[in-house]
């Protein structure tokens, strides 16, 4: 098949491409490569986002607004419920969800009807929501309906990630990710539960800058549609999504200080973007790749820390939102050293989800909640 149509355009990249050309850029299978496949284990409502939740379960966010739990016998009823509060236009819809490290607290992230990106919490108790408690930390208005990104992750310093899009349109009209003074284009990092209706982290790298919001942990992203860190070594890891030719994995070490500019809209990539000039302090991706066959909106995904799985462990899987095939980098000392595919191809694959037990599984917005196993 050459061409494959998408239902819908979520991540920000389809709206420029009616078609993919696969050519012989495309990648195959190194004989190298851990053999993997794909089990379904659930079907969900245009799965978006997940988590491991208490007692190590998987925790799945339809993006419509509902959130269900993934047992033995597939999902269950919804445990919680916004549907009323979001819309799936553009790209909206319920983006993101996360855990406190300690699971007393539970995250959304979503649209709400105007589209503003909302981060709301609820308290946890004995593994359920509390819905009483619910309360608003961090809100963002959007300009435009793409690229509101929305993941959410908890880092091992016990803070909030929070990833936003430059706000969208294309080209980065408003050069959102270059400006300090706005969310939009960021990687913020807040204590949801050191203040009201949050606090800022000292040694966030821009506290003291009046000219640069307290929030941001690092800046330069177009839409940072899905980031993680590394469950063995704490590094960051994120796929920002390319404006038309570019897709890219950005990473920074866990004792890294944060203030990095990944380089949009002055950089695409390695590439000048139009008449862009390299930031001198731009980080350039550890990974990218253009659109010859190989996708065209990156998902980013988790570094392998299962067990099921031993010739994974350490190698970083993303997928690509139009082409889906799995594919896996093999770092060394913060470089890569290799790139594989796979071999399994997950769909429409929206995001990755690192189970308690460090297994990984793969949502396709389709529906299907796949878990990558050893190959039979
Ligand atoms: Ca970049």
């Amino acid at each position: 098949m050459n061409v494959r149509t998408r239902s819908s355009a979520i991540i920000g990249a389809l709206c420029l491409v009616t078609s993919v050309a696969f050519t012989s850029a495309s990648a195959s299978p190194r004989e190298d490569a851990a053999k993997v496949a794909l089990t379904k284990v659930a079907t969900a409502k245009n799965p978006s986002a997940g988590t491991a939740g208490p007692g190590g379960a998987v925790w799945i966010a339809e993006r419509a607004g509902t959130v269900r739990v993934l047992g033995k016998q597939g999902l269950g009823e919804p445990v919680l419920d916004i549907s009323a509060e979001t819309t799936t236009d553009g790209e909206r819809g319920l983006l993101g969800i996360a855990f406190a490290n300690d699971f007393k607290h539970f995250y959304i992230s979503y649209t709400d009807l105007e589209g503003t990106s909302t981060i709301d919490e609820f308290a946890v108790r004995k593994g359920k929501l509390r819905p009483e408690t619910r309360r608003t930390v961090l809100t963002q208005t959007q300009p435009y309906a793409n690229h509101n990104g929305g993941d959410i992750k908890f880092g091992r310093d016990g803070y909030l990630y929070i990833a936003f899009g430059d706000g969208g349109s294309g080209g980065d009209p408003h050069g959102n990710g270059q400006n300090l003074d706005t969310l939009l284009g960021k990687l913020l990092r807040i204590d949801p539960r050191g203040g009201k209706p949050y606090a800022i982290p000292k040694d966030n790298p821009f506290v003291g800058d009046p000219k640069a919001k307290d929030e941001i942990w690092a800046y330069g992203l177009r839409n940072p549609w899905r980031f993680s860190f590394d469950k063995g070594t704490g590094d960051l890891f994120i796929g920002d999504v390319g404006q038309s030719a570019w897709e890219e994995i950005d990473r920074a070490p866990a004792a890294g200080k944060g203030g990095e500019n990944y380089g949009w809209s002055q950089m695409e990539g390695t590439h000048p973007f139009r008449d862009g000039t390299e930031p001198a302090n731009h980080v350039p991706p550890v990974h990218e790749y253009d659109r010859t066959g190989l996708g065209c909106s990156v998902t980013g995904g988790f570094v392998y820390r299962g067990k099921a799985i031993p010739g994974l462990r350490g190698q970083y899987l993303f997928s690509d939102y139009c082409d889906g095939t799995v594919r896996a980098l093999k770092l060394k000392d913060g470089k890569v050293t290799g790139v594989s595919d796979l071999g399994v191809n997950g769909g429409e694959v929206v995001s990755f989800v690192q189970g308690g037990n460090g297994e990984l599984y793969v949502l396709d917005l389709g529906g299907p909640v796949s878990r990558i196993d050893p190959a039979a």
